[in-house]
């Protein structure tokens, strides 16, 4: 004969449960079988049996687990009395000595486990008349793998207070449920989005404009970067400026260093670039904000009417001979908001002169590509943006873990997944994209934030059209505004 005592308080399977719970004991044949639940975060499980407290435990089956949550089974001879079990699970996977401890001793089946409350909250007699079954709550537990990321306490609670039927209509019909974001989600999902203030940008200095310039074989003029300062005697060419990266309209091809082969001479090189433009401001009133975007490489101090803007891996005075501090990839446009030096902006004429440096000799590359921008904020509300790529991976994976709409989310990521315009593709296309003066009409930068934006759009169509009809959801990718080829 034996009898055994579960050790948890109550019944019930508590959220955030850390102890093992025992469930279930049966006799089959002559051994007994004691399944047990054990949560998260243990490496082993060891069952105990006893028939005097006082007198300690005696370690029957032991075994090894991963960590992860699931359903232990052991098993062993009932050859012997037994007045209380117990199971021990722990952090560490050192197994006490046990007599039984091999496959057929020790199992576990890895996943949720889901137990009904007993209805007077009592312990159930195990073993004598086991009133326990995974019945219900496994069909709960299987409805929820099978139509989510996973059955979560919350959602197994609520499954049990309206029922299996009712859930599943709820979850087909979303928008009758009154279930409501979780306080969690929304903080989260806003982790993964910026507020955009729409501008317009009007352009004053343009990529393409002709400019002087002067190579840094030597000192400039000292005052080179005044207005008054006549440029008449320097080079001319349209920016941008330099070698290397396939992105100089002016090419400097002797401003990197070669040794002498035989075959050619030792080139010398310089450092630095010296380039000023001329340009007419109609509208000085009207601006309010003023951004110099500048794609450059290595390192740049530019001036309005003499006075510095912006600068960029140089510090201090910066001769001809001065190599910039560090390297500085061009590609990618940066916007210095330089509106605290719109004081040195002056209606009619104005000179913007840059002094552009590498940061060695011997570089592959130099790009000084030079705007200037006066921005105006649109009347219209801000606008919710994604902020890239992975942020969107981020928001749906976490509507498929904090969403009660589950069946909607893992639907979405369904459509995303298989419908989807390629972001890849969808970047490459948008960096191709040209306005009406032939120029890009966005760098890499602004094609992928483009891109991203675009993607997240179309899941969020798929998510609102996520268990409409197939009939509407199909053509939806052809025709969607993200697509290109509508
Ligand atoms: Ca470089
Ligand atoms: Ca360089
Ligand atoms: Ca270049």
């Amino acid at each position: 004969m034996w009898v055994s005592v579960g050790f948890m308080g109550s019944a019930t399977l508590h959220a955030g449960s850390t102890e093992p719970f025992i469930y279930a004991t049966e006799l089959r044949g002559s051994q007994v079988i004691v399944s047990v639940h054990v949560p998260a975060g243990h490496m082993s499980a060891v069952l105990e049996i006893s028939n005097d407290v006082a007198a300690g435990w005696q370690p029957v089956v032991a075994g090894k687990l991963t960590g992860e949550e699931g359903l232990v089974t052991f098993t062993f001879p009932d050859d012997q009395p037994i007045r209380f079990m117990r199971v021990q699970a722990g952090p560490s996977a050192e197994l006490p000595t046990v007599p039984f401890t091999a496959a057929r001793h020790f199992s576990v089946e890895p996943g949720f486990y889901l137990f009904p409350e007993y209805e007077d909250a009592k312990v159930p007699p195990f073993g004598l008349n086991p009133i326990w079954s995974l019945g219900q709550a496994k069909k709960i537990g299987h409805l929820l793998n099978r139509i989510a990321y996973g059955p979560s306490l919350a959602d197994v609670t609520k499954v049990e207070e309206i029922g299996i039927e009712a859930y599943i209509e709820s979850q087909l019909n979303p928008a009758a449920a009154d279930w409501q974001h979780s306080p969690r989600q929304i903080q989260k999902e806003a982790e993964l989005f910026y507020s955009h203030e729409p501008t317009m940008d009007e352009v004053h200095v343009q990529e393409g404009e002709t400019w002087r310039y002067f190579k840094g074989t030597k000192q400039p003029p000292r005052n080179w970067r005044t207005m008054n300062f006549d440029d008449s005697e320097w080079e001319k060419g349209p920016s941008g400026f330099g070698y290397g990266d396939n992105d100089d309209m002016t090419k400097l091809t002797d401003m990197r260093f070669y040794e002498k082969t035989a075959d050619e001479p030792e080139q010398p090189g310089y450092l630095s670039l010296f380039i000023r433009r001329s340009f007419q401001i109609r509208n000085l009133p009207e601006i309010k904000q003023l951004i110099f975007r500048v794609d450059y490489d290595d390192g740049f101090i530019a001036y309005l009417n003499g006075r510095e803007i912006a600068r960029a891996n140089l510090d201090g005075v910066a001769r001809y001979n001065t190599k910039a501090k560090k390297g500085h990839e061009a590609g990618d446009p940066v916007d210095f908001d330089i509106t605290d030096k719109l004081k040195f902006l002056k209606q009619e004429n104005n000179v913007l002169a840059i002094q552009v440096h590498n940061d060695k000799l011997t570089s592959n590359d130099l790009t000084m590509i030079p705007r200037l921008l006066q921005r105006t904020k649109l009347d219209m509300p801000p606008v919710q943006r994604i902020k890239n790529i992975a942020s969107l991976q981020q928001l749906i994976h976490l509507r498929g873990i904090y969403s009660r709409r589950q069946l909607q989310a893992v639907l979405a990521e369904f459509w995303e997944n298989h419908f989807t315009t390629d972001y890849d593709k969808l970047v490459e296309h948008l960096k191709d994209v040209e306005n009406s003066d032939g120029r890009e009409a966005m760098s890499s930068k602004q094609a992928k934030q483009e891109a991203a934006q675009m993607e997240w759009q179309e899941y969020e169509f798929f998510h609102d059209n996520a268990l409409g009809n197939f009939g509407d959801l199909l053509p939806a990718p052809q025709c969607s505004f993200t697509s290109i080829t509508c």
